[in-house]
């Protein structure tokens, strides 16, 4: 019922504050010029808007809290994304926010929660994102956005994020992919019961049994809107080599793809992200490969399938 949307709106999130490395601001545009637009169009059979870049502030003020670098500056920025989600979910249309760096999820699925009521997310990471002030090692907000959302974590809010009012509670959210989680995050994942599928499990049950059971856990009656949330980092580095925060030991481009397509045959989905893809890392083979990685995912929740190149009726 949900995927039945004829407009998707591309939203460009041009934004590297909430981590240290330069470039992962040029994400968009750069896979704008590799061709992403026409890539979703070309037999899409649906309208495809590009709503160009969000015009965000991406400078650093070195304003901290704690260790925990620049929350003002990223807290302005993803505010101005839930106002966008917000204003482009209409009904029948679908909103792709591109980044930029994983903070911008605050935005993203707050203005999604904002608008769609009983929404669940699929957190596709090779991380769990989930650092408070308390716990981040790094101090760095792209690894703390769902601290910020979850409201069992509420008191540990890093202040300045008022506006975000916490919209997630565990059996609302499922990760898919984890490889790398700090110790810290593990304590909140298990004592708020946040249900994860790591790499191991991936291996053990196989990507289609791994997607199963983490929408049993979320979406037992396959009702829920769904919203996806997609780390590039998620995948082997031989994938998607320009990223900031690679870690090897990933996906094959086929589990993402068999991932990708599940999701969009549930026609459970209702608005994604497409994050971490960084122009400036690796040689410029590494980057082209990163950003085809990324169109073939695009194209896979979208509806196309491996059986031939069209989309699959929706
Ligand atoms: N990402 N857990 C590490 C940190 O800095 O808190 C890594 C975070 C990575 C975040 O890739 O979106
Ligand atoms: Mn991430
Ligand atoms: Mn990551
Ligand atoms: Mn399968």
């Amino acid at each position: 019922a949900y995927s039945n949307y004829q407009t998707v709106n591309i939203i460009g999130y041009p934004f590297s504050i909430g981590q240290p490395i330069d470039g992962v601001h040029l994400g968009p545009d750069a896979m704008r010029e590799y061709g992403i637009v026409q890539r979703i169009k070309r037999d899409a059979g649906r309208k495809v808007r590009d709503l160009g870049n969000i015009l965000l502030d991406n400078s650093r003020k070195g304003e901290q809290f704690g260790i925990v670098k620049d929350p003002a500056t990223v807290s302005a920025a993803s505010k101005l994304l839930s106002e966008k989600i917000q204003s482009v979910l209409e009904d029948d249309s679908l909103p792709i926010t591109i980044g930029g760096d994983h903070s911008l999820a605050i935005g993203s699925i707050h203005g999604h929660t904002a608008r769609i009521d009983d929404l669940c997310v699929l957190w596709i990471d090779t991380h769990a994102d989930i650092n408070t002030g308390e716990s981040t090692v790094t101090g760095n907000m792209h690894g703390m956005p769902l601290s910020i959302l979850m409201k069992e974590l509420e008191k540990k809010r890093i202040p300045g994020f008022e506006w975000a009012k916490p919209c997630m509670t565990a059996k609302d959210i499922a990760y898919i992919g984890l490889r790398d989680v700090d110790p810290e995050e593990f304590k909140y994942i298990e004592d708020i019961g946040i249900h994860m599928a790591t790499m191991a499990d991936i291996d053990h049950h196989g990507m289609g049994s791994v997607f199963e059971r983490a929408l049993d856990t979320i979406n037992p009656r396959r009702d829920r809107p769904l919203f996806v949330t997609w780390d590039i980092d998620v995948f082997d580095p031989s994938e998607a080599p320009s990223t900031g925060t690679a870690v090897r030991g990933g996906l094959t481009l086929r589990e993402g793809l068999h991932l990708a397509e599940q999701i969009a045959k549930s026609g459970l989905l209702v608005g994604f992200d497409l994050v971490e893809v960084n122009p400036k890392i690796g040689s410029q083979e590494d980057v082209k490969k990163t950003m085809d990685t990324a169109c073939f995912i695009i194209e896979a929740l979208l509806g196309k399938t491996r059986r031939a190149n069209v989309y699959q009726k929706r």
